[in-house]
């Protein structure tokens, strides 16, 4: 087995820092170290296959991006990252592992499902993946079908509250799915938006005219998370589900939830990049058509409602857990552009995969979270609320060797088409400018990333079962 040692970095984890080496053997972490550390006498660093110099930089556990859609058909049309291509992306910004989603559709049996989302990703990927459940009818088969989730290494299991005659559940299928949740322990994910209130607020819109991608924001208003979001809380309560809800851009919703963890209810949130940095009006109402490119649901936030720094607040109280990217990306040719006219038929959906490291570095050179905030929203909460944890979301003996190190001092210029590595045609982070770098990225023990150069493989990446979530009290 090879070994490497990562010698004279800074480890960063969620419970503090130290000058540390981190000695890997294979595809594990073998040991961390006091600096220039000896092993029976013998100097370290001339024993190890390979020695990577990481000093005056971070060594963070890869990051963990628990909310993706790889290839999801959707809108029309199908997410255009595929498992290779958007594991690639991850890898190159420091992601080490996804959970995407696989998709029971309405009619089609749970298990069909899951094993059709095993077949699109096996094989193909960069890096680690694990899968969610999203269950898009709830029946007696589904909910028969739920008890065996566990089995298949999903701990966790999705409904929506939006998108009728597509996803959507209804109060009593919900109640259900809850019961099967609490009963089986399976985290209840949940896409909190009153989706039949959207639906009947887009007609009067188009009806009225008003056709440009702004109105997507402006249909699916902060009152219908709100709503969707304080109803799901109270049928968690009632069943005694474990609830996290996904996508959280309303600063009414994080109220909800934080009232309800206050409650002592296990009651959990995740908010994207998108929410905290962009917003309806600098992107959802650009010139032309151009807004098309952020239209994601549930969508951007007024500024002068000042959601987004109530989520940066959010993610320093812990109010919100964790940051993932809901990546969903859609070309403008070919995709967005069915939605010309008629901002309810443009496909939802952002491409972040590649950025969310730096972007949430980022908050750390701006003052708004700390170092140590940055690898537990990242990679170690992440980790434990989907029964990850040990083997990913740490640097620690016997955990993966899953790495990544950050040079603060390095620079990221994001966003422009030719510089990322999604496969899409734009790019959501055009112009923004990071400082701090992903210099080198190993996926359990092989560097994938190393000084801009891509060093990874397909089929690389391996399904992680996962157990129960380590998060709930
Ligand atoms: N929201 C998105 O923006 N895309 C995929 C599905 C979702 O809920
Ligand atoms: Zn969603
Ligand atoms: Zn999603």
């Amino acid at each position: 087995m090879a070994t490497t040692l990562i010698s004279g970095g800074t480890v960063v984890t969620a419970t503090g820092r130290s000058a540390a080496d981190v000695l890997v053997d294979g595809e594990k972490i073998a040991a961390v170290l006091a600096p220039g550390s000896t092993l029976l006498g013998q100097d370290l660093a001339r024993s190890v296959d390979t020695v990577l110099d990481a000093a005056g930089k971070y060594v963070i556990p890869g990051g963990i991006d628990a909310h993706t859609h790889m290839q999801m058909p959707f809108g029309g049309t199908e997410a255009s990252d595929t498992f290779e291509t958007g594991t690639r992306a991850a890898a190159w910004g420091g992601t080490t592992t996804i959970v995407d989603f696989a998709i029971q559709r309405y009619g089609e049996r749970v298990m069909d499902g899951l094993a059709a989302w095993h077949e699109k990703a096996a094989g193909e990927c960069a890096i680690d993946y694990g899968f969610h459940q999203i269950i898009g009818d709830v029946n007696d088969d589904s909910l028969k079908a739920m008890n065996s989730l566990l089995d298949e290494g999903v701990s966790s299991y999705k409904l929506f509250m939006a998108y009728p005659g597509v996803f959507y559940s209804d109060d009593a299928q919900i109640y259900k799915a809850m019961r099967v949740g609490a009963e089986t322990g399976l985290m209840t994910m949940m896409h909190a938006e009153n989706g039949p209130a959207i639906d009947a607020m887009v007609a009067e819109l188009l009806a009225q005219g008003k056709t440009d991608p702004y109105y997507h924001g402006v249909a699916r208003a902060w009152q219908m998370e709100e709503e969707a979001t304080h109803r799901a809380i109270m049928l968690a309560n009632l069943t005694g589900a474990p609830l996290y809800v996904v996508h959280v851009s309303a600063k009414q919703a994080v109220e909800q939830l934080a009232a309800a963890r206050d409650n002592g209810q296990n009651v959990f949130g995740e908010t994207c990049p998108q929410y905290l940095y962009l917003s309806l009006e600098d992107q959802l109402g650009a010139e032309g058509f151009e807004g098309a490119k952020w239209v994601c649901s549930t969508p951007l936030r007024s500024k002068h409602e000042h959601h987004q720094d109530h989520m940066w607040q959010s993610l320093r109280t812990n109010d919100i857990q964790m940051v993932a990217t809901d990546h969903c990306p859609f070309c403008m040719k070919g995709q967005k552009d069915l939605g010309v006219g008629d901002f309810s038929k443009i496909p939802n959906g952002i491409g972040s995969v590649e950025h969310r490291m730096d972007l949430m570095y980022q908050g750390v050179v701006d003052g708004k979270i700390s170092l140590e905030r940055w690898v537990e929203i990242t990679s170690t909460t992440p980790a434990r609320m989907f029964g990850m944890y040990g083997t990913k979301g740490v640097i620690a003996p016997g955990a993966d060797a899953d790495v990544v190190i950050y040079d603060p001092n390095g620079h990221t210029s994001i966003g422009l088409e030719k510089t990322h590595h999604m496969n899409m045609d734009y790019s959501a982070w055009e112009g923004y400018e990071i400082e701090g770098h992903v210099d080198t990225v190993m996926s359990r023990g092989k560097v994938v990333v190393n000084n801009n150069e891509y060093l990874g493989s397909k089929g690389h990446g391996q399904y992680v079962r996962r157990s129960t979530s380590q998060y709930l009290v």
